[in-house]
């Protein structure tokens, strides 16, 4: 069965978002086969956005993501990965379509990195390593 890796970040820890973002996932019928909260460092976000590196918002995002807890979950299901991607709308808020997390959930604060609530894994190759950083490749 296909996996994804989706972290909901600390702007949406900090807002109380956790169980909206979780609800939105599970009404789409994607099964949660796990999840964790946790206060990442930076070594496992330096590993987890190493295709990033050299990005004028690459050090703001790992900022970003140091700035509190963040919530691991895996989903599953066929096709979870564009699934999810596509509940989770367009990287910029402001753009993102209603109806979609970032869209309804999120908008351009005017920080040096967008602070859009949601990662979801883009590849299978992504979602395997991913899932691994996370949770130890179980
Ligand atoms: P996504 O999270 O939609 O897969 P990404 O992997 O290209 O987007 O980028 C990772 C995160 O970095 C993204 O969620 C928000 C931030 N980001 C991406 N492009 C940006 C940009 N041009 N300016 C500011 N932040 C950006
Ligand atoms: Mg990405």
């Amino acid at each position: 069965m296909e996996r994804t890796l989706v972290l909901i970040k600390p702007d949406g820890v900090r807002r109380n978002l956790v169980g909206e973002i979780v609800a939105r996932i599970e009404r789409k019928g994607y099964l949660i086969a796990n999840i964790r909260m946790l206060e990442a460092d930076r070594a496992l976000l330096e590993k987890h956005y190493a295709e990033h590196v050299g990005k004028p918002f690459y050090e703001p995002l790992v900022e970003f993501m140091l700035s509190g807890p963040i919530v691991a979950l895996i989903a599953e299901g066929n096709r979870v990965i564009e699934g999810f991607r596509s509940l989770a709308g367009a990287t910029d808020p402001t753009v993102a379509a209603p109806g979609t997390i970032r869209g309804d959930l999120a908008r351009d604060q005017g920080t040096k990195v967008v602070q859009n609530i949601v990662h979801g894994s883009d590849s299978i190759e992504s979602a395997e390593r991913e899932i691994a950083l996370f949770f130890g490749g179980k």
